[in-house]
């Protein structure tokens, strides 16, 4: 639910970690269980995954199951799988309370505790959590069971469908889905087993702004603390640190109050400050009726503050333009799972190319991906996994208000976000799609007035019914690929005249979220050709002649090439390999766009 696990689990004198990460048991039903949750399954919890009749592996943890084996029938699983391991809890955690957390399981998900059930969650890439408290045996073994079913239909978000397919020895059922990126599956991020004490802290929401006097910048932060437990007896006691471990501000009020900070440091995009992404550490000490500390909790936070104003998007009252990049969380083998080496690299090529933004394209990014962001100084689009929507229901629409709340509850005190992104071109030529989204922005709203939000488009002006929700027009168009492809000299005139359209329809900024072509590493043609090299140099050259026109014109703000760097897809016999659409390879090596892209960011970040 919405009202659990998403404080991110930080140690302090007060609060213990352990990791569940490493191998697990991974049990394969038998074929005829694979869809159903028939007696058998209902009995896996309570007698172990070794009591059932399938197949048992062993299974990293944190990873997507698919690419790990040489099993083309794991690869392309349809249905539910199973982990399981053991773990000790010690006895010294037994008048604490005990949540165990996963950061994302994807798609659909439920966990057992010694047999017993303890939490489910629909939905891949936000965490989810349990109190297991009551259901551990403290100074001994425990065993921890969780079913993973990977199923999309008309009402999951993203959407999928399944079909049945005649096949030489029996009928199979496969996935089907719309959006291109492999529909990997698995505990894809950490697990951890956390304890607490029984009166603690459970959330922290802080908001920012800031005043300017001659170069000299004020802020105010407004925040309010959630305790769980008796929170009738404790007060709250806030420092603000500073990175050199000097409280700046202290306030002894409450557990909700306003901080006002003189002279402050504030939280810079990348380039934009000699020391991009400062950050402060909101420190919350929860303290008894006696005066004793009881818990603390420190949240790293960037002082900032972002608005809209005219076709700007103002950072501490500067207008920022984008030079970004759309991603994905993708890598050999592990497909979409958790991996730190991954995230290190991506954000040295990016600081590398000059980038100052990227959207998370098309589900939230892990945690630590987003205080790495916060940390570097990285902007981020921060995007709901609502890719390709192409059938309205009131039950969808409920479900993607959740997803998009959790979302919120996650990331909402992380300076890098500076929009939501509610879908990925969703079908909005269809009337139903409106009212579908005209709900979802106002519940946004609701949930987040501080932040500007966006609906990603893809369908052609004229037909086209969302635009007018949006803050800022993203737009996804592919000139000299789907669209002319080869025809290099259509492109400039083509982006030219349809941001214009967007524009004058609206009344909004654009911001080009994708636009590129796919790549083969090492194919060159002279004069340039589709796939090679040359090619995606030319097309993004291109690209750029019509992004300084409208630039000029005061009406485009930003621009992103899709990808950052090549992904696995379905199989299908547009893509080698995967979409190669990156200016890097899936091995985070460039192409020869790379080296473009990086000399016009690097121009417009010394320019602007
Ligand atoms: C799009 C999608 C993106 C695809 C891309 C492509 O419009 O938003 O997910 O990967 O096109 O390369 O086809």
């Amino acid at each position: 639910g919405v009202n659990a696990g998403y404080l991110y689990p930080r140690e302090s004198e007060f609060r213990e970690m352990k990791s569940l990460d490493g191998f697990w048991d991974f049990y394969i039903p038998p074929k005829f269980l694979q869809n159903s949750f028939c007696h058998e399954q209902e009995d896996l919890p309570h007698f172990g995954l070794k009591s059932g009749h399938g197949k048992l592996l062993r299974m990293p943890v944190p990873a997507s199951f698919n690419d790990i084996t040489v099993d083309v029938d794991l690869r392309d699983y349809v249905g539910i799988v199973w982990y399981e391991r053991s773990f000790f809890v010690p006895s010294s955690w037994k008048n604490q309370r005990v949540f165990i957390r996963f950061a994302s399981v994807n798609y659909m998900s439920s966990v057992w505790v010694n047999g017993n059930f303890a939490v489910g969650h629909e939905g891949g890439h936000l965490p989810f959590e349990a109190d297991i408290s009551s259901l551990l045996n403290f100074g001994k073994s425990n065993r921890v069971t969780v079913s993973v079913s990977n199923v999309l239909s008309n009402v999951t978000v993203p959407q999928g469908h399944l079909l049945e397919l005649n096949t030489s020895t029996e009928p199979r059922v496969v996935q089907t889905y719309s959006f291109d990126f492999f529909n990997y599956a698995g505990i894809h991020r950490p697990v951890v087993l956390y304890a607490v004490p029984t009166t603690h802290i459970s959330d922290i929401n802080i908001t920012s702004s800031v005043s300017a006097q001659n170069d000299v910048y004020n802020a105010s932060l407004s925040y309010a603390v959630n305790v769980d437990g008796d929170a009738f007896d404790v007060e709250c006691r806030i420092n603000l640190i500073d990175g050199d471990g000097v409280v700046r501000v202290s306030q002894h009020e409450g557990c909700q109050g306003v901080i006002f900070i003189s002279k402050a440091m504030l939280w810079w995009p990348i380039f934009m400050s000699p020391s991009p992404g400062h950050q402060y550490t909101f420190e919350v000490k929860l303290i008894n009726t006696e005066g004793v500390v009881v818990d603390i909790y420190r949240l790293p936070i960037g002082i900032r503050e972002v608005k809209m104003r005219g076709n700007s998007i103002l950072m501490n009252g500067q207008p920022v333009y984008i030079r970004g990049v759309g991603k994905h969380e993708d890598a050999d083998i592990r497909g979409r799972g958790f991996d730190l080496p991954i995230m290190a690299r991506d954000v040295e090529l990016m600081k590398w190319m000059g980038v100052n933004c990227y959207r998370t394209s098309h589900y939230p990014y892990s945690e630590e991906s987003m205080q790495l962001a916060d940390r570097e100084g990285f902007m981020v689009i921060d995007e709901a996994p609502a890719v390709n929507i192409e059938y309205f229901s009131e039950e969808l629409k409920l479900k993607h208000e959740r997803v998009l709340a959790e979302l919120i509850r996650r990331d909402k005190n992380h300076a890098s976000v500076i929009m939501w992104s509610i879908s990925n071109e969703p079908r909005t030529q269809f009337n139903q799609s409106e009212p579908y989204f005209r709900y979802l922005r106002d519940s946004v709203r609701a949930m987040d007035p501080t932040r500007p939000i966006t609906i990603v488009i893809f369908k052609s002006v004229e037909l086209e019914f969302s635009g007018h929700l949006c803050d800022v027009l993203c737009l996804n168009r592919y000139n000299g690929w789907y669209l002319n492809e080869g025809h290099l000299e259509a492109i400039a005139p083509a982006v030219i005249d349809e941001v214009r359209a967007w524009y004058k329809k609206y009344g909004k900024p654009v911001i080009m979220a994708e636009y590129g072509g796919d790549t083969m590493i090492g194919l060159h043609r002279l004069p340039s050709f589709i796939w090679s090299e040359e090619y995606q140099e030319d097309l993004m050259s291109e690209h750029f002649k019509a992004f300084d026109v409208l630039r000029s014109e005061g009406i485009f703000i930003g621009e992103m090439i899709w990808n950052f760097a090549d992904f696995m897809t379905s199989q299908k016999y547009i893509r080698v390999g995967g979409n190669r659409k990156g200016v890097f390879t899936r091995d985070r090596q460039p192409k020869a766009g790379a080296f473009v892209l990086r000399q016009r960011y690097l121009e417009l970040a010394h320019e602007l």
